[in-house]
């Protein structure tokens, strides 16, 4: 059994080279890549975010912990986003975090595992502007536009890119969204066409949306 108290403590010093490892050494062992995921890396950022709320740790800080979880994401990754037999396209997916926002750890997941699932996935990274959602959707044509928040104060920015795209010739596109702050109620209420409380709950309503 990997420990995986060993590895959450990893991620909080921010030893991405011990992450990684680690992350290796539970595959090889023939641990599910979602255990890995869920219980050795989510599990310890979880423990980062709850003492950055409380000033124990600060963004310097909290910045090497990402660092050190991305590291053994990387390692997961062949493994969330392998397609099956089939590779035909599901579907196509535009990817982002939201204006004034930084945070892309979830994003990136979220991404990893649509492309596990069949979906042709174009991901323009944080601080995306409605226009910047524009101009990528002329360009790569999605099924459906995913945005992410982090921060209640650029939630409300998800508003703007679905008005924004609340008409020809982005109308028919559906839009999702997800991330810490987000809910179902605030979903209806800025009219986006569903909530992905995690990455997979994410992917099973982008096959319901192209469904
Ligand atoms: Co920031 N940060 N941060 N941060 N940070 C939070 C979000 C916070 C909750 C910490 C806290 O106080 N406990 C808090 C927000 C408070 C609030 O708004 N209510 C916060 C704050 C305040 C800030 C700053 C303002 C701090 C400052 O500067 N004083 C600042 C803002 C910068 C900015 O964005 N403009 C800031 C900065 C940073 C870092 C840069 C240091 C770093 C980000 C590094 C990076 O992403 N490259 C960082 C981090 C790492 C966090 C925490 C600790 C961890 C976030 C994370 O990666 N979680 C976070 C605390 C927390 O969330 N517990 C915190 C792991 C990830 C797998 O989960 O992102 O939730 P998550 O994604 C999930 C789901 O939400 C969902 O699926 C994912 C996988 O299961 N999902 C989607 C996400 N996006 C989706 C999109 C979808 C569907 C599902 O589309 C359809």
């Amino acid at each position: 059994m990997p420990d995986y108290a060993l590895m959450n403590q990893c991620i909080y010093e921010g030893k991405a080279k011990e992450v990684e490892q680690m992350t290796k050494d539970a595959l090889a062992e023939g641990r599910h890549f979602k255990e890995v995921l869920e219980q050795g890396l989510i599990a310890g950022m979880s423990v980062v975010g709850e003492d950055f709320k409380h000033n124990i740790l600060y963004v310097p800080e909290v910045l090497i912990s990402a660092r050190a979880m991305k590291a053994g994401m990387a390692v997961l990754k062949p493994l969330l986003s392998a397609h099956g037999p089939d590779t035909s396209s599901t579907g196509r997916l535009l990817m982002g975090t939201v204006r004034g926002d930084l945070h892309d750890i979830g994003k990136n997941l979220v991404c990893m595992m649509a492309e596990g699932a069949g979906f042709v996935v174009k991901d323009i990274g944080v601080d995306q502007s409605v226009e910047k959602f524009q101009a990528a959707a002329d360009e790569f044509k999605p099924d459906i536009i995913g945005m992410s928040a982090l921060l209640t104060t650029t939630m409300t920015y998800m508003k703007t890119v679905i008005d924004g795209c609340d008409k020809p010739p982005y109308d028919h596109i559906k839009m999702a969204i997800g991330g810490a702050p987000i809910s179902q109620m605030f979903a209806d209420e800025i009219g986006a066409d569903g909530y992905g409380a995690d990455a997979s709950s994410a992917v099973d309503l982008f096959l319901y949306l192209v469904g």
